[in-house]
């Protein structure tokens, strides 16, 4: 007899619905983590039961992959709507996956990354030069983030300038993206009678779809007109041929890539720097470990080169850590090839989403030493390889990781190094973190003082 898969006590009909929506998903699924320490839990969201898998000993079992694949979950189902078979959203089964990943591939390796620092180093100029007139006052770190990691992707990418630095508000393409994510996410967590009445944000969610499609289209068409010879993305889509297939990809796939790698490529990196500066500030002596680095390696006015970037080791743990705490793609899903037993003990049948939530696994106590602590001492390579190998991932799984790790990385050991070459940060208000959850997370209106840092400061 195998023991049954544990779950909170829940309403009827809502199921687990109402806690989600008093406390938010993270919040709640982070709880409810504590509460299941033998790290498998089902939660009922109306009708549906989510399976959650939180121990890292159950996550190296899902993450063979001769067993299980990604499977996209209800979330990720909703926005195929709009980013269809594209990289993100493709199960793995879609031939389009394979094809777009091989052809791909070339334009995420080092030389590539290479490639793109200055394009990256121009916008994080733009950035310091907008704080700089700032200088003493607060800024709203989430939306700078975000025009940070958005306008690399679109320049280093797609050659597309979104110039988000020289506006006041957010650009369009942001705002009607934030809404058919929080839409998408109500569509998964609303409540069936809830559903019948959403009439009119399904109308704004179909208008907000055909903005995005309409500037990706721009992007498409530009690039047709005028095109150059360069290795990016858009060059890689538009006309590279896949080895194995002998097939290019066709328009509507095209857009779906552009449009994934327009979302994918900025909100979670964008996440990841926001959260790290809230860490920061929380903690002073990381803080000044931070600085010292920074005037170690970029002492004065020294432009960062790409070769700096390797040499920020304090940087890159503190990246780490933020990521273990708050995981900004906070899960992924898989399921099995065929009916599984896992721990010894769990029946999963076949094809059957699991969600891996990272949030848990990354505080798992019986992995890592008070759990809720940020310390980047763990990112010491003598404790990182004395580590569970399945305790910790940010980025998924196997060949369906992120695609974009190092660009990412990248881009955020950059972005804080300039922030902190230039600045002296500070939280005069004593900010309590707040997570905004849109399919991703990030800190909800963090602002920080900033001000221009003296010559001997
Ligand atoms: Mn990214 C897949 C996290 C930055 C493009 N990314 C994933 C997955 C996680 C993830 C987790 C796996 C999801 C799943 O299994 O369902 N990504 C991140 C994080 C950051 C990030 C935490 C930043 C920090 N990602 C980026 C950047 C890009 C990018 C930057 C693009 C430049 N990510 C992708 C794409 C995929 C992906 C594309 C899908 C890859 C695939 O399935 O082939």
């Amino acid at each position: 007899d195998r023991p049954t898969i544990p779950s909170p006590p829940g309403l009827p009909v809502v199921g687990h619905l109402h806690q989600i929506a008093r406390s938010g998903l993270i919040g709640y699924l982070l709880r409810v983590s504590r509460e299941f320490p033998g790290g498998i839990f089902k939660l009922k969201f109306g009708s549906r039961v989510g399976l959650f898998v939180t121990s890292p000993d159950l996550v190296a079992e899902l993450c063979d992959e001769t067993r299980f694949r990604k499977m996209p979950g209800p979330g990720l189902r909703v926005v195929r709507k709009f980013a269809g078979d594209g990289l993100f959203t493709a199960f793995s089964e879609e031939p389009n996956w394979g094809k777009a990943h091989r052809i791909l591939l070339p334009a995420f390796s080092q030389r590539a990354m290479r490639g793109y620092y200055d394009m990256m180093l121009e916008v994080a100029d733009q950035m310091v030069a907008k704080w700089s007139r700032l200088s003493g006052t607060d800024v709203l770190v989430a939306d700078d983030m975000t025009r940070f990691t958005l306008d690399s992707i679109a320049i280093a990418g797609f050659g597309h300038r979104f110039d988000s630095f020289e506006k006041e508000e957010l650009d369009s393409f942001l705002e009607a993206l934030a809404r058919v994510l929080g839409e998408s996410l109500n569509m998964i967590t609303r409540m069936p009678i809830q559903q019948r009445f959403a009439k009119k944000a399904e109308r704004q969610y179909e208008a907000d779809i055909a903005e995005m499609n309409a500037l990706v289209d721009g992007i498409i068409a530009e690039r047709r007109k005028n095109p150059n010879d360069g290795k990016d993305l858009l060059n890689l889509m538009v006309s590279a041929i896949d080895p194995e297939t002998g097939e290019g990809l066709d328009d509507i796939n095209i857009r779906y890539q552009v449009l994934t790698f327009l979302i994918a490529g900025h909100e979670t990196t964008s996440g990841l720097l926001t959260f790290s500066q809230h860490l920061l500030l929380r903690h002073p002596h990381v803080l000044a470990q931070a600085y010292a680095e920074i005037d170690r390696v970029l002492p004065g006015d020294k432009r960062p080169d790409y070769s700096d970037i390797a040499k920020l080791e304090v940087i890159e743990r503190i990246l780490k850590e933020a990521m273990r705490l708050w995981p900004t793609a906070p899960a992924f899903t898989l399921a099995a090839y065929e009916d599984e037993v896992i721990g010894g003990a769990y029946t999963v049948r076949k094809d059957r989403p699991i969600n891996v939530f990272s949030p848990g696994l990354h505080r798992d106590p019986n992995v890592w030493e008070d759990p809720d602590e940020f310390d980047i001492d763990r990112w010491l390579p003598e404790a990182e390889a004395a580590r569970h190998p399945h305790a910790y991932k940010p980025f998924g799984n196997g060949e369906r990781a992120c695609i974009g790790r190092q660009f990412a990385m990248v881009e955020a050991k950059m972005a804080l190094a300039m922030i902190l070459q230039k600045f002296a940060i500070s939280d005069p208000h004593n900010y309590r973190l707040r997570i905004k959850e849109t399919l991703s997370i990030k800190p909800d209106e963090f602002y920080m003082r900033v001000r221009l840092r003296q010559p001997h400061e």
